[in-house]
């Protein structure tokens, strides 16, 4: 059989989601997460401009000579856009290959390796009554990891902090409909190092040792400023602080390693395995934060998480609500094949979402299954998502308190 159609579909159920849709000459679909938060509309030309025509008349099964043909193809390699564009045809056709095959997709990468994967959730408040408030909260849903950010004396709102108010969510919105501009916020690292460690000393008084603490630092700090932020909260047992440095200067976490046993995730913004070649092979890091969907897809995913295992180095898979649940979907059943799973994000989707996109994924105390469905096991409502316009998004800018700008 041999591909037929090819459709890119936009939709904004409360948040803008590219999905790539391809149709096989005997009526199988699968479909790809080709999602860029904030610059979705470029993926998107990319799948619908330069790649459908190539796929139309391919064999579909063919995924690893498909994902090789448009990576070397057409001479410009790596970069979000190009990478998001093919992760969305290598999902597309793993989704294919394993309907056509009557299993979940897990099952082709090797079977499960465990019964679900541990997730963690985004606890926040803009205090520490409120961010106390939001961890109780997922204890009570059963979660026993979540990442903890929470505001910072002297600065407005900041990153990665719900002022939803208590009760409503208490994770947040990456990207804002802030019309033609991105919205800014303030930041000031000294204050940022000099209050995080006793909020940490606050969660373990109140919530003891079980619990699984994960911060992100967003890459806002300097090589010695993560360094020391590194040592300082060493007392506290982070599960991994994330991002602490800008992901692009890969031997800046040598001085942080140089310092600190606190383990250290990376990669959300990376695209390739080339981004972790020095991380990996010099043990920097302990887990590794790629999307499936900005890393080229199921089939590179898996040949870097291949790369990390041989290191001692675990999967911490990016899952915030900007991961459409296709790439969701991905994600879940990676986590539950490979050896070296570490922890999963997850940032639960809202119900506009959950309308367009239907899952078949479980949740069990803190532990999540994408279910029994052939393929990905996520179906796309096509008429509920034409009723969803895009509406640009964008990720807030930072700068320091100066004016500056500033690593986000
Ligand atoms: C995370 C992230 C997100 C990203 C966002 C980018 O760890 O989940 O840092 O909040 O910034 O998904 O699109
Ligand atoms: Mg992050």
């Amino acid at each position: 059989m041999t591909i037929e159609l090819v459709d890119v579909n936009i939709t904004s159920p409360g948040r803008n989601f590219v999905t790539l849709k391809i149709t096989t000459s005997d009526g199988i679909t699968g479909l790809g997460d080709a999602t860029l938060n904030g610059r979705e509309l470029a993926v998107a030309s990319y799948l619908a401009d330069h790649v459908a025509s190539m796929l139309i008349g391919r064999d579909e099964d063919r995924i690893e000579d498909t994902w090789q043909y448009l990576y070397r193809g057409p001479y410009w390699r790596r970069g979000p856009v190009t990478m998001a564009a093919i992760a969305a045809v290598d999902m597309a056709l793993w989704d294919i290959k394993a309907k056509k095959a009557g299993m979940p997709l897990y099952q082709l990468l090797g079977g499960a390796s465990r019964e679900g994967v541990r997730v963690y959730a985004h606890a926040s408040g803009t205090d520490y009554a409120a961010l106390k408030n939001a961890i109780t909260g997922y204890e009570e849903l059963g979660y026993t990891a979540v990442r903890v950010q929470t505001g910072v004396p002297g600065l407005g709102q900041i990153y990665g902090v719900s002022n939803a108010g208590p009760g409503v969510r208490y994770d947040y919105e990456p990207a804002k409909r802030s019309g033609d501009r991105p919205s800014e916020e303030r930041w000031d690292t000294r204050n940022y190092l000099n209050h995080m460690p006793g909020i940490f000393s606050q969660i373990r008084e109140d919530f003891g040792t079980d619990l699984r603490i994960l911060h992100d630092g967003h890459h806002r700090m300097t090589p010695i400023e993560a360094a020391r932020f590194a040592k300082d909260i060493e007392p506290y047992d982070l599960f991994w602080l994330e991002d602490c440095t800008p992901g692009e200067d890969q031997t800046a976490l040598r001085l942080v390693r140089q310092h600190s046993t606190t383990p250290l995730a990376i990669g959300e913004v990376f695209n390739s395995v080339y981004d972790y070649q020095t991380l990996i092979t010099e043990r920097l890091i302990d887990y590794v934060r790629s999307a499936v969907t900005h890393t080229g897809g199921i089939t590179a995913m898996k040949k870097l998480l291949d790369f990390a295992a041989i290191y001692g180095i675990k999967s911490g898979i990016h899952g915030p609500t900007d991961i459409s649940p296709v790439g969701m979907a991905a994600a879940l059943h990676l986590d539950l094949a490979i050896h070296n799973f570490g922890i999963q994000e997850y940032m639960p989707h809202n119900e506009q979402t959950l309308e367009v996109f239907q899952t078949s994924f479980t949740f069990d105390k803190g532990f999540l299954h994408p279910g029994e469905n052939p393929g990905l096991g996520v179906e796309l409502d096509e008429d509920a998502a034409a009723g969803y316009d895009y509406t640009k998004a964008y990720l807030p800018v930072n700068r320091l308190l100066d004016g500056t700008v500033h690593d986000w």
